[in-house]
């Protein structure tokens, strides 16, 4: 993962344990150093989880600066879920995605509780010749344990980086 979205990652760390007033220690960053097929640039650590009063409710959307971004699916613990995140402004879709360090949008999780870490690789490229800039952006992700995690999309639109916040509570595994 480049260094520019560690330090942008550890900004959202640091954002949400003071918002949250969480204390426990950060799980470990695992970066490779590759980052042009997003694998392998994160890890999530196990650890007991707790949890916290003042989170946001669970939804599955999320509004920053006129932009509406809709999550589909849902995390399972212990199984690879797909995660889908829908841009769109003033009620229209967006379709020009600008590429951001990569992608078309980075998302990061963080387990509320131990704030254990989970840098979600996106499904398709900018430049494969297939991956659409929005409205729709596609990551696969899992999560080790159920509970409630605070999701992180940052996606470029005009310039602008910007970052859509959302609670989610992953299920136990199903089976
Ligand atoms: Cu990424």
């Amino acid at each position: 993962m480049p260094a520019k979205l560690i330090g942008f990652s550890l900004a959202l760390v640091a954002v949400f344990a003071a918002s949250f007033g969480v204390g426990a220690a950060v799980g470990p960053i695992a970066g490779t150093g590759d980052d042009s097929d997003h694998r392998g640039h994160g890890d999530m650590t196990s650890g007991g989880a707790r949890e916290e009063d003042g989170l946001p409710a669970p939804s599955s959307t999320a509004t920053i600066d006129g932009y509406t971004v809709t999550m589909r699916g849902a995390l399972i613990a212990g199984e690879e879920s797909d995660l889908t995140f829908s841009v769109s402004r003033e009620g229209k879709a967006v379709t020009d995605l600008q590429p951001y360090l990569g992608a078309y949008g980075h998302l990061v999780a963080l387990r509320v509780g131990d704030l254990a870490y989970l840098h979600v690789r996106p499904e398709g490229a900018p430049d494969d010749g297939r991956t659409r800039p929005g409205p729709d952006v596609a990551f696969r992700a899992e999560v080790p344990a159920a509970g409630s995690h605070r999701l992180f999309l940052d996606f470029q639109h005009g310039g602008v980086v910007r970052t859509a916040e959302f609670t989610v509570v992953a299920a136990g595994a199903s089976s």
